[in-house]
């Protein structure tokens, strides 16, 4: 889709580095004049925290795979609407922790929803707005898993065991390989500086600010 704004999404398995870089890049952003939104899925409005909160932290809930992705759909439409698409019209920078690409990994690779179910929502949805650049942040299981263990408590999600985030991480690379052009793969299994360092000069060779 054509716009004004430039939607940039983050991607990766748990404790892949998403928040540490996507802080560094909307700071890099701003200095660069660059008016910025910053948010998250699921989330970004208070309608869809509120769905976050359901989806996240009810870990007594059983809640079966339709009825969390319809979830996760339901916020994904609040938010582009009514928050998304106003600032791609308005000019903004819209950095977005998260986004489709996690509900084909995560719901598609991890809990084995077929990717055409997934596919046909994201049309619905999506309509005509897709990223015009997706990071990926790579890294193997295990590094991220104890990267973030240490950092909080498990979410609903985070409790699945390393087998569903092994195919999480093989659902991303398939996605990866399938739009090279939109989907960018990092080591972030390298420090926090190298990986900011790879990630400034792919924004840098992509826009120009
Ligand atoms: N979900 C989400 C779905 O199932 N389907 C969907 O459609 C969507 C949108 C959301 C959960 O919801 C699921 C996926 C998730 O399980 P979230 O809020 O995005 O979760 O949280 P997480 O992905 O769990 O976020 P994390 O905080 O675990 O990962 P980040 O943001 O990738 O990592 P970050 O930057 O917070 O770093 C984690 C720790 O590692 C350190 C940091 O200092 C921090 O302590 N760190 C590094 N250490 C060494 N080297 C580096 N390069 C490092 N970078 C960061």
């Amino acid at each position: 889709m054509s716009q004004p704004g430039l939607f940039i999404t983050f991607e990766g398995g748990e404790g892949a580095g998403k928040s540490t870089q996507i802080a560094r890049l909307h700071e890099w952003c701003e200095a660069q004049g660059q008016s910025v939104l910053l948010t998250r899925q699921p989330g970004g409005t208070a309608f869809a925290e509120q769905i976050r909160d359901l989806l996240l932290h009810q870990h007594d809930a059983l809640v079966d795979s339709k009825t969390e992705l319809l979830l996760l759909f339901a916020a994904r439409a609040q938010f582009l609407e009514s928050l998304v698409r106003p600032a791609l019209a308005a000019g903004k920078v819209v950095l977005c922790d998260r986004f489709t690409d996690s509900t084909f990994a995560y719901q598609g690779g991890g809990r084995g929803v077929p990717m055409a179910e997934i596919q046909r929502l994201a049309d619905y949805v999506h309509g005509d707005l897709s990223p015009d650049l997706t990071v990926l942040l790579d890294l193997p299981v295990a590094t991220g898993m104890a990267r973030a263990a240490n950092r909080s408590a498990a979410d609903r999600i985070e409790q699945e065991d390393r087998a569903f985030f092994e195919r999480v991480r093989e659902a991303y690379q398939a996605r990866a390989a399938a739009e090279p052009d939109r989907i960018v793969v990092l080591d972030a299994a390298q420090t926090p500086e190298q990986v900011w360092q790879a990630l400034q000069t792919e924004v840098e060779g992509r826009f120009s600010w």
